[in-house]
């Protein structure tokens, strides 16, 4: 049978072998999202997949929620290589276990479900799963959240959204971030918001800053509202 990496080293991708093995593994993918969900069901979590391009925020985020949040969460990290974003949070103190993906650009359910049998899942209020940063391959792979975050930063640009459809539709909430730093990069929020409500009208957007503390409050309002 042909490996992924086969399928990934293909130039013809748009083959009708190509597209059916890839049907067979986002299939089998799908399964292994369904037992994770129905893990962290059964276990009363909240499971949030933060996605977004590398440096838009994501760490910085779970790190203003640590120092925040009254209720209690843990968070899985993906990254190709390095346990640099688990190592920050277990240093304020949140149980954190690092997935490195070595070639893949997205995590996958089953890499969520080894690092789930190595946690301790209990009394947990949410589990955080902060993706492979990239703005395309993460949103093909379900990984059994029950919601899915999407981060646009303003250095990156107000003209996004559009070009990553895939990303923003696969979105329950878009978090502008850096919002600071709006005026200095030109950044619209208003041009944002207005293009992910043509794409998905029920998106909510928050705009915030980490580093400014302005709309971390609407950040955790959303949160504590979709608790268990
Ligand atoms: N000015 C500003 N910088 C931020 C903010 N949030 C994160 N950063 C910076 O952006 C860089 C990347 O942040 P990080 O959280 O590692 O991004 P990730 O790759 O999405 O996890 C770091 O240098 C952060 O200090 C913010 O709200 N404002
Ligand atoms: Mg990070």
């Amino acid at each position: 049978m042909d490996s992924l990496e086969n399928v990934e080293n293909n130039p013809n991708l748009n083959s009708p072998k190509t597209i059916a093995i890839m049907k067979r593994v986002l299939e089998s993918n799908d399964q292994n999202a369904i037992a994770n969900q129905r893990e962290f069901d059964a276990k009363g979590i909240l499971a949030i997949n933060l996605m977004s391009s590398p440096g838009s925020g994501k760490t910085t985020l779970l790190e203003a929620t640590a120092k925040r949040a009254d209720f209690k969460f843990a968070v899985i990290e993906g990254d190709m290589q390095t346990n640099r974003d688990s190592d920050r949070l277990i240093k304020l103190g949140v149980q954190a276990r690092q997935i490195t993906t070595g070639t893949a650009c997205h995590l996958e359910a089953d890499m969520v479900r080894g690092a789930m049998d190595n946690m301790d899942l209990d009394g947990l209020d949410v589990v955080f799963i902060e993706n492979v940063g990239n703005l395309v391959c993460p949103a093909s792979y379900e990984l059994g959240a029950h919601i899915n975050v999407v981060l646009l930063s303003t250095p990156e640009g107000d003209d996004k959204v559009l070009k990553y459809p895939v990303m923003f539709r696969a979105a329950d909430l878009a978090l502008i971030t850096k919002i600071e730093l709006a005026p200095l990069f030109e950044f619209s929020a208003d041009r944002v918001e207005s293009e992910i409500r043509r794409l998905k009208p029920e998106v909510e957007t928050i705009a915030l800053s980490a580093k400014s503390g302005e709309g971390l409050d609407s950040w955790l309002n959303f949160l504590k509202s979709r608790l268990r």
